[in-house]
């Protein structure tokens, strides 16, 4: 009895000598350059175009925020001065972070809740999840700094709580990820007729050819955002997450048919093709 009681009690020392506070600016730095890390990651390991492009973007807004940093600040003002003209640099710079943070978290978080449920494994959900974590705990700080400006430069327990609480719950998803990696290694789909992967923004084929009747598609999707594979003459919708593999069976008269991606501006980049069916 008195043994647990001193051991509580050490543990509740411990904690108020630790007590530390993170302001959310700290918090906002500290996601923006684990992002930035995961996106060069995965530029480097996947050589993903889209990780590239939204790095440069991170860095641009990472650099506005970071105008009055002690170490950094001189030489990205020097920058800043000479591009723009008596605009917030800083709030500027949350905001461009903000904007790109739910850019990212809203593909990330819905594409790691999908292929959680779909029981994909391994990177499919590691990759998302993470960069959803960045992104969630990035997007909140950012609001604070743009609309809380005085409340964001103090250090309070609240950005504390919400980091940790997100980052539990993020452990929590990919501790699945991980296990299941080791249990379900190989999830086996019947044979289809079209493989498709997408990668970089395209589809590996732009032409492709069936014959009439059940015409099995598979989508492997490589990229960081979603993709589908939509035919909207047959009804056809297949929405395929970050990193997942889908497939999608459906009946097809003879006939030429267009099949394109329906994520907004996929299009207009190319992801547009032809399904011959004779
Ligand atoms: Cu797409």
């Amino acid at each position: 009895m008195s043994t647990t009681m001193r051991v509580e009690e050490m543990v509740e020392q411990e904690f108020s000598t630790l007590s530390f506070e993170w302001s959310w600016r700290e918090v906002l730095r500290a996601a923006a350059i684990g992002e930035l890390l995961l996106l060069v990651l995965t530029m480097v390991t996947l050589r993903d175009l889209l990780a590239a492009a939204l790095a440069v973007i991170l860095v641009v807004g990472l650099a506005l925020f970071m105008l009055r940093d002690k170490v950094f600040g001189f030489f990205f003002q020097m920058i800043a001065r000479m591009i723009l003209w008596r605009i917030p640099e800083e709030k500027l710079g949350a905001l461009i972070l903000g904007f790109l943070f739910a850019d990212i978290g809203f593909y990330t978080v819905t594409g790691a809740v999908s292929n959680l449920v779909s029981g994909a494994s391994g990177a499919a959900i590691l990759l998302p999840a993470s960069l959803a974590t960045f992104s969630v705990i990035g997007f909140v700080a950012a609001v604070m700094c743009v609309f809380k400006t005085r409340q964001s430069y103090a250090p309070n327990r609240a950005a504390v709580n919400f980091v940790v609480g997100v980052l539990l719950v993020a452990s929590v998803v990919m501790g699945i990820g991980l296990l299941r990696g080791n249990t379900n290694a190989a999830r086996v789909l019947p044979p289809s007729d079209i493989k498709l992967v997408t990668e970089n923004m395209t589809y590996s084929q732009m032409a492709l050819n069936a014959k009439p009747g059940i015409v099995r598609v598979e989508l492997d999707n490589h990229d960081l955002f979603w993709h589908t594979f939509t035919i909207d003459a047959l009804g056809v919708d297949l929405k395929v997450p970050m990193q997942a593999t889908q497939q999608i069976a459906f009946e097809a008269p003879a006939g030429t048919y267009t099949f394109h991606c329906t994520i907004p501006g996929h299009e207009m980049l190319g992801m547009s093709g032809t399904l011959t069916v004779e």
